[in-house]
């Protein structure tokens, strides 16, 4: 088995374009089943995310996932 060395990460994110509740569950259910994702709060209100993961995820690979699945805009904080 490979094993291979992690470290946990907590990138904070910035998500513009949510216009409902269910857009939070939408976005933190594909965050969570990204590869190396361990957890992923959004707040609806803000739009202040955070994503804590391990350093095999990019703040891309997050930004490119979120934004395929509507019309959001995803920055780094
Ligand atoms: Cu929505």
């Amino acid at each position: 088995m490979k094993t291979t060395k992690t470290i946990a990460i907590k990138t904070t994110l910035t998500i513009k374009g949510m216009h409902c509740i269910s857009c939070k569950s939408v976005i933190e259910d594909a965050c969570k089943d990204i590869a190396g994702v361990k957890a992923c709060m959004v707040d609806f209100k803000s739009g202040k995310t955070v994503v804590e993961h391990d350093n095999n995820v990019t703040f891309d690979q997050l930004k490119k996932e979120i934004e395929s699945l509507g019309q959001y805009e995803v920055k780094k904080q």
